[in-house]
């Protein structure tokens, strides 16, 4: 018998994505019985609100999933790849945030708007993966633009915000502004480089092909959600002086040739997907404007002039939102409609 409500935990409910995961399971009015709020033993103890109702953060361990029918994740990596697997042999089905089970065969990797039919795989392991915020807001825009007209390359340069590192970027980012202004000594704990009124092409570690964990992760995780192992994809990801939202500037090359018009007809008719386009009134997609929104952003949409089928556009969306904690709910929220 179909339940009606569900016993959920939140693994790492401490960090800026696991406390966006519980307001968006509020904003959603998700089918909750029991919550669990979980990380590791620096983040237990911390008192977070519910519904109106406070809850005190427990040390995660291996038998915080028994009982539980759903376990969000936003741990660190290596915390997941240990406990995911706990919890999904508990019966807890795990909705990964981390980057720990994404390329695995037998685990989903699954962006609603895009594959929705994909988390039919899910019991092989009880876990499904979401993916990484800048893959999420991009192939969102590019599924339906593959439909019509095959996409066969795409070239992504990304404008990632700070709160993509998580809660002490934003505070190194703030108070790295404020010693600027102050004339104070910048100091710096979290990127390798000062973050103030810079630009960083390095999120993630280095790889012996000289790209990017995060680069090769939008490579590889957007032919997986697509289902197409012969898209090109070539990324370079750049940290920039934004506290939330991720801007994207996407060259696309397709088979089939696409007017402008055209991509923003089937970008307007696309889910989850809200186009702002009108140049001449100086109106694009804005971090600002997209920051706590759930919709992805595009705009500047244009012919790339230099070959016979290519568009340009500019793709803006709520990092910690679509780009994690919503697309995560989203997924449990399919699980419970479809499997549970
Ligand atoms: O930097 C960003 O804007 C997004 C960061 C994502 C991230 C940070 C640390 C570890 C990930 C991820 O989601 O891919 C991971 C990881 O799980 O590998």
């Amino acid at each position: 018998m179909k339940k009606e409500k569900y016993n959920v935990a939140v693994a790492g409910a401490t960090g800026a994505v696991g406390n966006e995961m519980i307001s968006i399971l509020e904003q959603r009015n998700f089918p909750v019985d029991r919550l669990k709020l979980l990380a590791s033993t620096r983040g237990a103890g911390t008192k977070l609100e519910f519904k109106g109702k406070q809850y005190t953060v427990e040390v995660m361990d291996e038998n915080s999933f028994a009982g539980m029918d759903i376990g969000l994740f936003s741990p660190g990596g290596s915390v997941s790849q240990k406990f995911a697997p706990i919890a999904g042999k508990a019966g807890c089905v795990v909705i990964d945030n981390t980057s720990a089970f994404r390329m695995d065969p037998e685990v989903p990797l699954i962006v609603p708007e895009v594959n929705a039919h994909a988390i039919a795989g899910y019991h092989k392991k009880n876990i499904i993966a979401n993916p990484n915020c800048s893959t999420i807001q991009m192939v969102v825009a590019l599924k339906p633009i593959h439909d019509a007209a095959r996409i066969k390359r795409v070239v992504v340069s990304t404008y990632q915000s700070v709160s993509g590192t998580g809660k002490r970027a934003v505070k190194e980012l703030e108070n790295q502004i404020l010693a600027v202004y102050n004339q104070q000594e910048i100091k710096r704990e979290v990127y390798p480089h000062q973050i103030a009124f810079n630009c960083l092409p390095h999120i993630d570690v280095f790889l012996e092909n000289g790209y990017t964990k995060e680069e090769m992760k939008m490579v590889n995780e957007t032919k997986k959600i697509m289902e197409d192992d012969s898209i090109r994809v070539t990324a370079t990801t750049v940290r920039v002086p934004v506290f939330y939202s991720h801007s994207e500037s996407v060259n696309i090359e397709t088979e089939k040739k696409l007017t402008a018009d055209e991509v923003r007809e089937i970008l307007s008719k696309a889910p989850g997907v809200v186009v702002v386009d009108n140049p001449k009134k100086s109106e694009y997609p804005l971090a600002i404007h997209a920051a706590g929104k759930d919709e992805t952003f595009v705009g500047r949409i244009r012919e790339d002039e230099s070959i016979p089928n290519g568009i340009n556009m500019w793709i803006v969306s709520d990092n910690i939102r679509k780009g994690a904690a919503l697309n995560a709910v989203q997924i449990a929220e399919l699980l419970i409609q479809k499997y549970l």
